[in-house]
């Protein structure tokens, strides 16, 4: 059987690029391109048939308005014929429109709602 002579180390140790980041090493470093997510309001829009107490009460539950601006938002929207009850992310958003259909529905009223992106 032929004995294998063991390779010679190297007689200078390979030299790493010294880091003090714990061994990563800086490429390329790039201008930061993130961009905050296009927001989305939720509209409510009027009509004859929901009751304004009904009004306040959704606004207050879903989008976290105590009676006093609840109130106001609900009277926007029955003067103006429509008004925003609060900017989200875009699923939030939709979760929030849902919620405001569902709770509607149930009751028996109307009242629609839309969620759209807030121009820049
Ligand atoms: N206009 C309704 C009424 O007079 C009240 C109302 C307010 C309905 C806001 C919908 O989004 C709405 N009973």
């Amino acid at each position: 059987m032929a004995t294998k002579v063991p390779a010679k180390p190297p007689t200078q140790p390979v030299q790493l690029p010294k880091t003090d980041d714990g061994g990563a090493v800086v490429v390329e470093r790039k201008t930061e391109k993130v961009k905050p997510p296009q927001m989305y309001q939720v509209v409510m829009l009027n009509d004859d048939y929901t009751p304004m107490e009904f009004v306040v009460v959704v606004i207050q539950e879903f989008f976290s308005k105590d009676l006093e601006a609840a109130t106001q938002i609900m009277l926007k929207i029955h003067l103006e014929g429509r008004g925003v009850c609060g900017v989200y992310t875009k699923d939030v958003a939709a979760t929030k429109v849902d919620q405001v259909l569902d709770a509607a529905h149930k009751a028996g009223h109307p009242l629609q709602c839309v969620s759209e992106p807030v121009e820049l």
